[in-house]
């Protein structure tokens, strides 16, 4: 059997099938995709994932992609424990988080992400270097993407929208966790791994309004997701940085 996952940092869409082939203890040979050297778009990768974004599996020849799909597949073709309710509405509850995830949290948080860490980043590379790779990218909607981010031409209305949705979404993920252990009930599942991959950050990058204080249900249900055996695995593959929060 073999199985090939390209990734980047452990975190948001990339850390999702990280952390849920080692929860469920499947071997796989890693391979580093440098977002930030565009990586994504080399005609290879791009062959793998037309998107020309990471997260990328394949098994036994098997190309899968989109993250969410993705560790749903890895549940099922793969031994080891249960990452979905065994239940009908707990894996809709499950799904339902997921979906939130991926459409109302995942987009503010890249906004605020890449606006605040990657822009700043990028903007003391070489400027001719930077007008070369950007005219480089293939997709159209990853070029714009990348402008967007590079020039810094993100409008302070949209910003505003985005951490006001940050903590909009925290603020319901607490409520949510004050009542159940896990976001689908009682059992740890995909919706966990694919929520807390975004929802890590959410104190790092509002501290003021979400803190230990202010959503203690979030704060100790990312530290005991960041705690678990399979997650600090995951969380050795950065390169960068790891996440504790306290
Ligand atoms: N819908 C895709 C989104 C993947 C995605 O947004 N990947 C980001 C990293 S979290 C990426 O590759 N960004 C680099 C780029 O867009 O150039 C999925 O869930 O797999």
């Amino acid at each position: 059997m073999s199985v090939d996952l390209y990734h980047f940092e452990p975190n948001a869409n990339g850390g999702k099938p990280l952390i849920t082939l080692n929860e469920k203890g499947v071997p796989f040979t890693s391979h580093w995709v440098d977002l930030l050297n565009w990586h994504q778009h080399r005609p290879d990768y791009l062959a793998l994932n037309p998107k020309g974004q990471v997260p990328t599996l394949i098994h036994d020849g098997v190309v899968i992609t989109e993250s969410t799909p993705m560790g749903e597949y890895i549940d099922e073709a793969f031994d080891g424990p249960a990452l979905r309710p065994a239940d009908p509405a707990g894996r809709a509850r499950m799904r339902a988080w997921s979906r939130y995830a991926d459409e109302f949290l995942g987009p503010s948080l890249s906004m605020i992400g890449w606006s605040r860490f990657i822009g700043p980043k990028m903007r003391t590379r070489d400027p001719h270097e930077l007008a070369k790779a950007l005219e480089a990218i293939p997709t159209a909607e990853r070029r714009k993407a990348w402008d967007i981010t590079i020039y810094d031409r993100f409008t302070e209305a949209d910003l505003a929208e985005s951490e006001r949705r940050l903590v909009v979404a925290a603020a319901r993920l607490d409520e949510q966790l004050s009542r159940t252990r896990w976001l689908a009930g009682d059992c740890y599942s995909l919706a966990d791994i694919n929520t807390f991959n975004m929802a890590a950050a959410l104190p790092i990058f509002m501290p003021a309004a979400i803190n230990a204080s202010t959503m203690p249900h979030l704060v100790n249900w990312v530290n005991a997701i960041a705690d678990r055996p399979a997650v600090r695995s995951a969380l050795a593959y950065s390169r960068n940085s790891l996440r504790r929060l306290d």
